[in-house]
């Protein structure tokens, strides 16, 4: 007989804290720290968004597996050590039991952390962009594990939409097959991570945070398994128009292909690389709309 393993799993102090006088909590991801980022601007960062859950009334849970133990909440110190660490794991539904198991550290994705914040009971869940179907999935079939985590497991993510180096098209395309309701803030157009519009209509549109938390509780009742995509548009004044965009997207692409990047560096490839060509300007609307999404996540997450 084998003795089965229990789950190492921590509480930051603040998140325990939230957790046993029942207020609300939002989950933040880790790899858009180690892997979205360049440091000191991803800790940065990292600080801020924790800031403006707190303003809005939530207690934030930022979520990594470190030396083997799934962190839900994260020490100043810990943040600070994460983002400059180098080589860390991108961990996904497929590899974080892995990790866990043979002791090593690694960042979560969108799919890890939604899995981390379902097993410690958190309903919401901020992020920047999800991932999704890469240009020619057709041939590499690159397709994130963000889209079927969201078909199974019970969390709302605020994300500005999927990020847009990717098939946006086909992204919410699969999305739909998958089931996964996509609730676009305030607008008719689904956003497009750095620009607020798209040509795209919003599959569904909600104007405020509880009905978004109702309709997550709905599909509980109802016993429909899986979350919500919230697509919260950056806030105008903080968008990069997709016309000025598109170029340079197809740009890194390219450089992409030539250079034969695939599987999980391609997403950090391109973004550092969009970061350089628009000199910096990606990385301050991914931070703008980051934020944007904290503020939304804090709300939805006071309204359960
Ligand atoms: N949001 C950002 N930057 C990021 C990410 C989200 O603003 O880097 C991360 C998330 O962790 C997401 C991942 O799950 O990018 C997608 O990676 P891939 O395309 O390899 O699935």
């Amino acid at each position: 007989m084998t003795t089965p393993l229990s789950l190492p799993m921590t509480f930051a102090p603040e998140v325990a804290t939230a957790r046993a006088a029942g207020t609300p909590i939002v989950a933040l991801e880790s790899t858009i720290i180690t892997h979205g980022m360049p440091y000191p601007q991803n800790v940065d960062t990292a600080r801020l968004v924790e800031a403006d859950i707190r303003a809005g009334g939530a207690t934030p849970a930022t979520i990594a597996v470190i030396d083997g133990t799934l962190h839900i909440g994260l020490t100043d110190d810990q943040l600070n050590a994460l983002g400059q660490a180098k080589n860390v794991a991108k961990l996904s539904r497929a590899d974080i039991a892995a990790c866990i198991a043979t002791g090593g550290t690694g960042a979560t994705t969108v799919a890890a952390t939604m899995i981390a914040a379902h097993l410690a009971g958190i309903k919401v869940f901020a992020t920047g962009g999800i991932g999704g179907v890469h240009k020619g999935a057709e041939t590499t079939f690159d397709i994130s594990a963000d889209l079927h985590e969201l078909a199974h497991t019970p969390v709302t993510v605020v994300a500005a939409g999927a990020k847009a180096i990717l098939d946006l098209e086909k992204t919410y395309e699969v999305l739909e097959s998958l089931g996964v309701p996509v609730i676009v803030f305030g607008q008719d157009t689904l956003p497009a991570f750095w620009s607020a519009t798209s040509a795209l209509p919003a599959p569904l549109r909600m104007d405020n945070a509880a009905d978004i938390a109702a309709s997550h509780q709905m599909r509980a009742a109802m016993g429909l398994p899986g979350g919500q995509l919230i697509a919260n548009p950056i806030p105008q004044d903080a968008q990069i128009p997709a016309e000025t965009l598109a170029p340079i997207i197809a740009q890194a692409l390219d450089e992409a292909a030539t250079k034969g990047i695939a599987a999980k560096a391609v997403t950090p490839f391109l973004l550092g690389r969009i970061f350089e060509l628009t000199d910096g300007a990606s990385l301050t609307a991914n931070i703008a709309l980051v934020r944007n999404n904290a503020a939304l996540a804090a709300k939805i997450a006071a309204s359960f």
